[in-house]
């Protein structure tokens, strides 16, 4: 993160830390509450809820305002992590440099930790049927569930089918991110943050995979944008698009953290 981003970000990721370090304290067993706690509690970027605070201040509200929507979207996000690192998924051990959920309380437990935090997310906005609403499009069939069929099925083969998988898979829940936190802003209008969160949440998945290539430089494995189109287009894209979700919100009063965490969504990469 840039020295002006980190200023920005830094008070509000602690306020989102504290409250997702209190989800699940009252739950009883304990085995079952720690099982719930380890992976909100093992670290993440926290892209995802610093989007919806940016989203709610450039709609001129507090930040405060959005925390409650923050917070459910990184719950589901987090769920969605658990789920697909288990063996009938992507079969991961490790998340975040740590073992992942399944590796230390077993795979049932994993799959009830993962149903746990995405009914936890919707604890959080119920108070919202408006949020509820957002936050089912992204997270389900039509959303980030939609996506991680078609990548789990091999439907993207070409060009326009990874984007549409990766707009699912990633990018609703990016989208839902910001369009959440300005409607906790009270925005009149979404148009704006909606075009930007659409534009960022391809900018990240494209810049995942610059990473990714980066990490693994054979030809094999599944389509990305690096191996259809070469690291050089890919890495313009990813600028591109950052630019499209800059220009987006350029002249919404307060959209300063905006415009930063889009570079940040595609800087990473580089
Ligand atoms: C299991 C329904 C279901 C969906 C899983 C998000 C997802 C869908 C799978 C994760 C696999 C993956 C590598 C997706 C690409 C998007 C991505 C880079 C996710 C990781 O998000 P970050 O980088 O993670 O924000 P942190 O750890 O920072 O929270």
């Amino acid at each position: 993160m840039t020295p002006a981003l980190l200023d920005w970000a830094r008070p509000r990721l602690a306020r989102v830390e504290a409250e997702l370090a209190a989800c699940f304290a009252d739950v009883e067993p304990a085995p079952l509450r720690e099982a719930c706690q380890y992976p909100i509690l093992t670290g993440g970027k926290r892209i995802r809820p610093l989007l919806a605070l940016a989203a709610c201040e450039a709609a001129g509200a507090p930040c405060e305002a959005a925390i409650d929507a923050a917070v459910a979207v990184e719950l589901l996000h987090t769920y969605s992590l658990v789920h697909d690192d288990l063996p009938a998924m992507d079969d991961d051990d490790f998340r975040r440099g740590r073992p992942t959920t399944h590796k230390v309380y077993g795979e049932a437990v994993a799959i009830l930790v993962g149903d746990a935090l995405l009914t936890e997310a919707f604890a959080r906005i119920a108070a919202s049927p408006r949020l509820v609403a957002e936050l089912a499009l992204a997270g389900g069939a039509r959303g980030m569930v939609g996506g991680q069929y078609r990548d789990i099925e091999n439907l993207a083969r070409d060009l326009d089918a990874l984007v549409l998988l990766h707009r699912q898979k990633t990018g609703a829940l990016i989208r839902g991110a910001v369009r959440m936190g300005a409607i906790a802003g009270g925005a009149a209008d979404l148009e704006r943050v909606t075009a930007y969160g659409e534009a960022v949440g391809l900018a990240f998945q494209v810049a995942d995979d610059l990473l990714d290539a980066d990490q693994d430089a054979g030809d094999d494995g599944p389509p990305s944008f690096v191996r259809l189109h070469g690291r050089e287009w890919t890495a313009a894209e990813a600028r591109r698009l950052a630019t499209v979700a800059e220009q987006a919100v350029a002249e919404l009063p307060g959209a300063e953290p905006l415009v930063l965490l889009a570079r940040f969504a595609v800087d990473r990469a580089h």
